[in-house]
């Protein structure tokens, strides 16, 4: 009938669903056109095909690199059958339309994510694939093109509903996915040579930037219910994050559950290969931080800090998760709980717990590796490097007349770790490896370091402690005490050391409350914002 398909060329890597797709054409009179390994595909599931070979007159060459490349493919693809003047053309050059294109392309994605050689990258450019896809999806007006198995069972059924053919919108459709998929690959393409040609010159910003991300899940909603939202992946081999976790249990993962357990893994993360951590979190900040001889102990500790936080808090920790601590972590409501393992014994405790999540993550994500990190604006995005940089205790410059003892030093640098996770204005009070209060998100720093000890003092009161964790702890600031002010409030908290960046004008003044109310303080010489 009219517009009804009379000629397919069908040219795929992913061969699957392709023995059936070309039966049920062949089946609804249908003539085959293929490239080699396609046709033969075909033929061996009992098909008839016609090579592409004999339709351009020119062989497969070049190790396949020229293949589809001819007018007479691309005519037949591009002629707008009703324009006299195209089809007088086809007439003229022995151009026979192609109604149907059916193309997956050489699967470059994979050879990059499989650590192929250059070489074999360079070879998994396809050329004549997208050149079809292109091609076909621009004349929708008359072709359809195909570009993923998953659309083969609805263009059969299309075919079926038309007499043969299909309908304007479906071939619309269609095109629309195929110019999404070659601009998906070219960006896949790009990004490789921009970020990861071994024998390219690498920009961490180049001129455009190519992203090549993957939608991996559309999500219920947003951060909000009445935003609509999804996750996109990166296509890089050994990429470590929440995303690539194993859901054991639960509920679905929402937006602010996946942005939380991404703030936990990459604490916890920080103390990779040491003792025992754990870090509860919640909209995104922690509220509770431990590392001790054990699990069990450091859950105990990180929920000591702020327990009323806790509550439908992210638990990350950095080690398998064990049973005493699944069945203490299970006592109080927690949304999601993320560990590089958990015990056969930690997971029947927790399937107690219907809806919480429960995700295996592996390996922990490098707190020190490269990458960038994305922010919109009104009217643009914010590119930079990610804050992987990092501190030593040989790094750190002792400023005041007294030097911190070893526990005041170990305590500074846990408080540090801590508080390059907590947003800005952060402020960390930190004692026996455990935050003692956590002062986050404020607008001056000041009343992040109220905050931190009023939270110190309601821990006290809830555990019945004759006094504040802060007494005797270290404190950490993620920026400069711009005034003695912050510096003066956190030692009568309780604190006995401090570490900060320093680089204030002020730094002789903050210097000398420190010495003063005969604290020891060091300086990182590194800032940490978080907004
Ligand atoms: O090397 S190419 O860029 N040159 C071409 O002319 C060409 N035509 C189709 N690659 C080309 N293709 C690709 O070959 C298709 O996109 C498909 O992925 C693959 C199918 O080859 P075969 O049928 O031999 O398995």
């Amino acid at each position: 009938s009219e517009g009804a398909i009379k000629r397919a060329l069908l040219s795929v890597s992913d061969k699957s669903g392709l023995a059936d797709l070309g039966a049920a054409l062949a089946a609804r009179g249908v003539e085959l056109v293929s490239t080699g390994g396609t046709a033969k595909a075909l033929r061996d599931a009992g098909l008839s095909v016609k090579d592409v070979s004999d339709l351009t007159g020119f062989p497969e060459m070049m190790d396949g690199r020229v293949k589809t490349l001819h007018p007479t493919v691309h005519g037949g693809l591009l002629a707008l059958r009703d324009n006299p003047e195209h089809v007088a053309a086809m007439e003229a050059h022995g151009i026979g339309a192609i109604d149907l294109v059916v193309v997956n392309l050489y699967p470059f994605e994979a050879t990059v994510a499989k650590g192929a050689s250059r070489a074999e990258i360079i070879e998994n450019i396809d050329i004549g694939g997208p050149s079809m896809v292109r091609s076909a999806a621009k004349n929708h007006g008359f072709v359809t093109i195909l570009t993923d198995p998953a659309d083969y069972d609805a263009l059969l059924a299309e075919m079926d509903a038309n007499g043969g053919a299909t309908t304007q919108g479906f071939r619309t459709r269609m095109a629309g996915k195929a110019y999404a998929r070659t601009a998906a690959y070219d960006s896949a393409i790009a990004s490789w040579f921009a970020f990861a040609d071994p024998e390219g010159e690498h920009s961490a910003f180049p001129d455009t930037l190519p992203v090549a991300l993957k939608r991996a899940d559309t999500l219920r909603y947003g951060e909000n219910p009445h935003q609509s939202a999804a996750i996109y992946l990166p296509q890089v081999a050994g990429t470590a994050g929440v995303p690539q976790a194993t859901q054991l249990q639960g509920k679905e993962l929402s937006y602010n559950n996946l942005n939380d357990a991404g703030a936990a893994l990459e604490l916890a993360a920080e103390f990779a290969g040491q003792e025992p951590a754990v870090v509860i979190v919640k909209h995104a900040n922690p509220c509770g931080v431990a590392q001790s001889g054990s699990l069990l102990s450091a859950w105990e500790a990180a929920l000591a800090c702020d327990s009323v936080s806790a509550f439908g808090g992210i638990v990350a920790v950095n080690t398998e998760l064990d049973a005493a601590t699944a069945e203490a972590i299970s006592a109080i409501f927690t949304e999601v709980v993320i560990a590089p393992s958990v015990s056969a014994e930690a997971r029947e405790i927790f399937a107690r717990k219907k809806n919480l999540r429960l995700l295996e993550c592996g390996t922990l994500p490098d707190p020190r590796r490269p990458g960038l990190a994305m922010k919109t604006i009104a009217g643009g995005v914010l590119i930079q490097s990610r804050d992987n940089g990092a501190i030593a205790a040989y790094d750190l410059k002792v400023v005041t007349k007294r030097a911190p003892t070893q526990q005041e030093l170990k305590d500074c640098l846990f408080a540090w770790t801590v508080a390059r996770h907590v947003k800005s204005n952060a402020i960390v009070y930190a004692k026996d490896g455990a935050t003692a209060g956590i002062g986050a998100g404020q607008m001056n720093r000041r009343d992040s370091a109220r905050i931190a000890a009023i939270k110190a003092r309601e821990a006290a009161e809830t555990h019945g402690w004759a006094a504040p964790r802060t007494q005797g702890s270290a404190v950490a600031s993620d920026a400069f005490f711009p005034f003695a002010d912050g510096l003066i409030s956190a030692a009568e908290a309780g604190a006995t050391a401090v570490i900060q960046p320093g680089g204030s004008i002020r730094d002789d003044e903050v210097i000398a409350a420190a010495d003063a109310a005969g604290l020891a303080m060091v300086f990182t010489g590194m800032r940490h914002f978080r907004h």
